[in-house]
Parts: C-alpha cells; structure tokens; sequence
C-alpha cells in the first residue's frame, strides 16, 4: 500500500551562506561536467542537464540505462559527503551530482530505486544555488496526492525508505530561473553492484 505520504526530512539552509556560496563556486569550477545522451524511440538526445558520479570502488551502477564513468572522489566533495554522513548518522558510498545551468534544464519523473541501490539507505540530496522545486507523485497513480517542496541554497533533504519504492521524484523547467543550481544525491550501492 502506498504511504499517504512520502518520507521527506528537509533541513533548510543546512550550510550557511557564505560556506555554501563557497561550496556552489567551487564545484561550478572544479567538477569535471559531462553531457549525457539518451536514445529515445531510436533518436539520441543531449540530457537536459549536466552530471559527474563519484563513488567509493565497485560501488558504481547504471542510471538511465547509462553505464557511468565513475570519477574520483574531489577533496571538497569528500569534505561535504562526510558533513553529510554526520547529520545522517551513517555513510554514503555513491554520488550523482547534477548541474541545472538554467531553468531550462530538468529532471525527468523517476524513483532512485535501482537494484544496486541499497533500499534501506535513506538518499542525501543538497542544493545548492538558484532555488527549484523538487515534485512528488505516487507510483500508483490517484493513492495519493502529489507533493511540491521548494529546495533553496544550502538545503539538505532526506528521502527516507520507502519513499522509492512508492514514489516518483521531478524537477520541472522553470524558465523564469536564470542562475545554475548545483544538486548532490548522496546514495548507498550495497556490495556488488
Ligand atoms: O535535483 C534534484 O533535486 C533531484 C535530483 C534527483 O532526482 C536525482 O539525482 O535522482
């Protein structure tokens, strides 16, 4: 049965503004961006935004149907994913970092919910930059109602389980948004995958 509700823990302005405008400058300039593509009904297309993983070895898996090339884990990103670990009372040894480099670029409707992914580990996501909104729908469609959550700068949100088992996740266009937005998901890739 699908929970009324998915399970969302939001710490807003979890790092403080200068620190996370550092954070932000930072991994704008220091990340090793990459343009993804996906094949739909036989025609490739640039992902409408830009990405780069990072995870502990073997802990690596495909996303999207993309298998991902794993870059090593930058020291700031070490530096964020153990202040992470510490407000979440465990450890995370997967990465997907996000650019939306303006409001044209988005996340489609998906659940994290893969089967490397270890389904008991909550998933750590920090924004930072222009603020989005991140959308929530049942899977099972009309179980419940869907949900909208405003992620601004310096945000920590956890999805707890077993929000990906019941629940797609979005981030919509926003035209009107001109500034990029930099998003972390920390996830936990059980042994093997
Ligand atoms: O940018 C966001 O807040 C969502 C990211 C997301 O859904 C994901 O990385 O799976």
């Amino acid at each position: 049965m699908t929970p009324d509700r998915p399970r969302l823990r939001h710490l807003p302005g979890w790092v403080a503004g200068p620190e996370a405008d550092r954070w932000l400058r930072r991994l704008l300039e220091e990340v090793t961006w990459k343009q993804e593509h996906i094949t739909v009904y036989g025609r490739r297309h640039a992902m409408p935004r830009l990405t780069c993983w990072m995870a502990d070895s073997g802990c690596g898996y495909r996303y999207s149907g993309l298998e991902n090339r794993i870059e090593p884990w930058a020291p700031l990103v070490e530096t964020i994913r153990r202040r992470v670990a510490a407000t979440a009372g465990r450890s995370f040894n997967s990465l997907l970092l996000n650019l939306y480099r303006d409001g044209r670029d988005a996340m489609g409707w998906h659940a994290d919910d893969e089967p490397e992914l270890d389904a008991g580990a909550p998933i750590a996501s920090l924004s930072l930059g222009a603020s989005r909104t991140l959308r929530f729908r049942p899977r099972q469609r009309d179980a419940a109602p869907s949900e909208a959550m405003e992620l601004g700068h310096g945000d920590l949100l956890f999805m707890d389980p077993p929000t990906q088992q019941h629940w797609q996740h979005g981030l919509p266009r926003r035209v009107k948004v001109t500034g990029p937005r930099v998003n972390l998901t920390f996830r936990v890739v059980t042994a093997g995958g």
